[in-house]
């Protein structure tokens, strides 16, 4: 199986600070986790409204993006890495659908958010953003490689 260790596809998570203000950090970590995820990079940080600018670019037309500017640079978060086979879907699927009042229960934001303005948590949503995520959140040297026990139970 070390022949694909090398080329496993990665994902950039956030646990944004509704989600760390509300003690939540342990209950999404372990969601990843149990699902066989593997964990590569992990760091809490206050960004600034300008990195969170760049974070959410794509959204720039939007009415909303200041706001969310201004949200997730108003407290810690928690930046995440993670790694799997299919985890930028299998990842979104975990996390849920945007509006939590259309997420499934089962999901992250179905079970643990009410309203879209505070979804707790951001996953990258295709493999050019994902990459483009964890190079602005993340320096190469951050990024750990281990092999974990529990691969060969998994795949
Ligand atoms: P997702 O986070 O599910 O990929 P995006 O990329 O459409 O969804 O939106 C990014 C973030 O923007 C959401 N997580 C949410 O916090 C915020 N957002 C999206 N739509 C709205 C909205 N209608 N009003 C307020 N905030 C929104």
């Amino acid at each position: 199986q070390e022949a694909h260790a090398a080329e496993m596809e990665r994902t950039f998570i956030a646990i944004k600070p509704d989600g760390v203000q509300r003690g939540l950090i342990a209950e999404i970590v372990s969601r990843f986790e149990r699902k066989g995820f593997k964990l590569v990079a992990i760091k809490l940080v206050v960004p600034s409204k300008e990195f969170a600018q760049k974070h959410y670019h794509d959204l720039k037309e939007r009415p909303f993006f200041n706001g969310l500017c201004e949200f997730l640079s108003s407290g810690p978060v928690l930046a995440m890495v993670w790694e799997g086979e299919g985890v930028i879907k299998y990842g979104r699927k975990l996390i849920g659908a945007t509006d939590p009042q259309k997420s499934e229960p089962g999901t992250i934001r179905g079970d643990l958010a009410v309203v879209v303005g505070r979804n707790i948590i951001h996953g990258s949503d295709g493999p050019e953003t994902a990459k483009d995520e964890i190079n602005l959140w993340f320096k190469p040297q951050e990024l750990v490689s281990y092999t974990s026990n529990a691969e060969k139970w998994v795949y």
